[in-house]
C-alpha cells in the first residue's frame, strides 16, 4: 500500500480519536424549565452525555435506550443513590434531584456508558 495513505489514514484516525474524547465530551445540553432532557443510550455513549441542571430540583431525564446488549441495561447514579433497568426501545422517565451543585456522574452498570449531571 501507499505509505502516504497510511499516514493519512492514520491521522484521520487520531483526529477522529481526539474528537471522540475532547470534543464530543464537551457539548453541553441544558435543562429548560420542567422538560424532560432526552438520553440518547446508544453505540456506547449517551447523547447527550453532559447535562446542566439546576441544583436542589427535580430533573426528568428520558431515557431512550437503543442498545441492546447487557452492557446498556442500567443507569445508575451512585452519588444520588439511584438505580434503574431500562428497557429497549422504550423512553423512561427518571426523576433525580442534584441536593447541590456540582458533578454527579451517571453510568452504566460496568462504567462504560458514561454521563455528567453538571448541578448549578
Ligand atoms: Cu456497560
Amino acid at each position: 500500500m501507499n505509505p502516504m495513505i497510511v499516514n493519512l489514514a492514520g491521522l484521520l484516525l487520531i483526529g477522529l480519536i481526539v474528537w471522540w474524547f475532547w470534543l464530543s465530551r464537551t457539548k453541553v445540553t441544558r435543562a429548560v424549565g420542567t422538560q424532560p432532557i432526552e438520553i440518547l443510550v446508544s453505540d456506547g455513549v449517551y447523547t447527550p452525555a453532559r447535562i446542566e441542571v439546576p441544583a436542589g430540583k427535580p430533573v426528568t431525564l428520558r431515557f431512550l435506550r437503543q442498545d441492546p446488549s447487557p452492557c446498556a441495561e442500567k443507569a445508575l447514579f451512585d452519588s444520588l443513590g439511584v438505580s434503574v433497568d431500562l428497557p429497549i426501545g422504550k423512553p423512561l422517565d427518571v426523576v433525580v434531584t442534584p441536593p447541590e451543585a456540582g458533578e454527579y456522574e451517571f453510568t452504566c452498570q460496568m462504567r462504560m456508558y458514561r454521563g455528567t449531571l453538571v448541578a448549578k
